[in-house]
């Protein structure tokens, strides 16, 4: 099985400021915890992380065809971005959003999500963990 894992905008400044919100640990934490619990799983993973819409829309179009699985934090594209989710539909694959924090619980524009009408789960407010709680999920769906 081959996941494809997806970060937005600022995902690569984790753990530089607001460890409240999304706790200390930094991006190459989350690869290596990504990368790890993949291995074990015996699954083979792929991490991206861009800070541009175009180029997030990209990437979830390569992994037509490619790709059993999207794990992906859009972080603030999550509130805004119809191009997301119309990329996620166009390649039909399986998706799971994560938000390390718990959206639910913040500011009000924090309450939309564009991808979640493409997502066949959220997992939201379990830091790092969420992804790898994402990736059980794909393994075991279907
Ligand atoms: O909780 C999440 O995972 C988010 O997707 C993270 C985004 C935020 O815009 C979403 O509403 C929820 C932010 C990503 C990282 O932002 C940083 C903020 C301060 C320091 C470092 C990164």
């Amino acid at each position: 099985m081959k996941i494809l894992i997806i970060n937005g905008p600022n995902i690569n400044m984790l753990g530089i400021r607001e460890p409240d919100i999304y706790g200390s640990e930094n991006y190459k934490t989350l690869c290596e915890s990504v990368e790890n619990h993949a291995k074990e799983l015996g699954v083979e993973v792929s991490l991206f992380q861009s800070n541009h819409e175009g180029a997030l829309v990209d990437e979830i179009q390569r992994a037509y065809g490619v790709f059993d699985g999207i794990v992906i934090n859009p972080a603030a594209y999550t509130h805004t971005s119809i191009a997301l989710l119309d990329a996620l539909k166009a390649v039909g694959i399986p998706t799971v959003e994560v938000h390390i924090s718990a959206v639910e619980k913040r500011e009000e524009f924090r309450q939309i999500s564009y991808v979640r009408q493409a997502a066949i789960k959220t997992i939201t407010g379990k830091g790092i963990n969420g992804y790898l709680k994402a990736i059980d999920f794909l393994v075991n769906y279907k």
